[in-house]
């Protein structure tokens, strides 16, 4: 269980940073999914903060190449990174999202300026730069942001992290540019492979063993689910974690005690079917959080 015993339920309707339009209606479907009447249903005092605010997606704004709507995702992450660095010790953020452009702020926020491990799971690795990116979409840069690399715009607000500090799980499709960067900067990444072959429960060990005596950030994108379980995403990669490794690795993870914070990103109700994706994610923060079956 986090050593916490509050909650704040933050939301970001953001999908400037996607390639699909629709994610921005994330936040409503995970409130929708009872994220947190389920909660306070685990014994939770939880707070809902409401949405940071979003500019709305305008093709004019979209200016070239590795640019789209740059300034407009900074104004949404750094309102989050204000919002979260201004709550009081103690209570655990949840940020609804959105698409994972607003980890930026969320990671930065949470970590106030202090060394914090940072498990990303995730079918990609948002470790991007407008160099090496071949779509130009800012939701697959963030976590190079968080660690230095990337538009000066986003590295002098929301570098917050070593990377040598940050595990990727899940991983099944990388850029030719973002896998030499993710190598160069030393970043331990799990890919589908090694979850076949060790298993998520040694994987999550390994995580803790790694990352050992830091707080953690889990920023969960909801595309590292295999895609007959989370249609409802812009990205979908075949080949994703089952129900059962999903929970075992939130599981694992919450028993550290030392998990403080999360995102639950890239839901996209207009793609999913009878809001199963948020579900899944709720169910999967309810199981970090510390919900267990006996
Ligand atoms: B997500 C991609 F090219 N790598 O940069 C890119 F494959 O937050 C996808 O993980 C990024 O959903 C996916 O555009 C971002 C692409
Ligand atoms: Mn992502
Ligand atoms: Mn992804
Ligand atoms: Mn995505």
């Amino acid at each position: 269980m986090p050593p916490m015993e509050r909650v704040a339920v933050v939301g970001v309707p953001m999908d400037l940073g996607a390639n699909r339009r629709g994610v921005d209606m994330g936040p409503s479907a995970l409130r929708y999914a009872r994220l947190l009447e389920q909660l306070e249903d685990l014994g939770y005092t939880v707070e809902d903060l409401g949405d940071v605010p979003v500019s709305l997606a305008r093709a004019s704004r979209r200016r070239g190449r590795g640019l789209a709507y740059l300034e407009e995702i900074r104004a949404a992450a750094l309102a989050l990174k204000e919002r979260l660095a201004a709550l009081p010790e103690g209570v655990f953020p949840i940020v609804l999202g959105g698409d994972h452009s607003l980890s930026m702020g969320s990671v930065a926020g949470a970590a106030r300026g202090r060394r914090v491990g940072v498990v990303w799971v995730d079918a990609h690795a948002d470790f991007n730069t407008p160099e090496t990116s071949p779509s130009g979409n800012v939701h697959g840069m963030p976590l190079a942001v968080l660690s230095g690399l990337g538009h000066p715009r986003l590295t002098e607000v929301f570098r917050a992290v070593d990377p040598k500090d940050v595990v990727l799980v899940g991983v099944r499709s990388l850029d030719p540019g973002e896998k030499r960067l993710l190598k160069e900067a030393g970043v331990r990444v799990y890919t589908m492979h090694e979850v076949d072959r060790l298993g998520v429960a040694r994987i999550a060990e390994e995580v803790l063993k790694h990352l050992q005596g830091l707080p953690l950030h889990v920023s969960l994108d909801a595309d590292v689910l295999d895609p007959t379980l989370a249609p409802g995403v812009g990205t979908p990669v075949p080949g994703g974690l089952t129900y059962r490794e999903a929970h075992l690795l939130m599981e694992i993870l919450a028993e550290s005690g030392r998990v403080q914070s999360l995102d639950l990103v890239e839901v996209n109700p207009i793609l999913d079917e009878r809001n199963r994706t948020a579900e899944m994610l709720v169910g999967l923060a309810l199981s970090l959080l510390g919900k267990r079956i006996f």
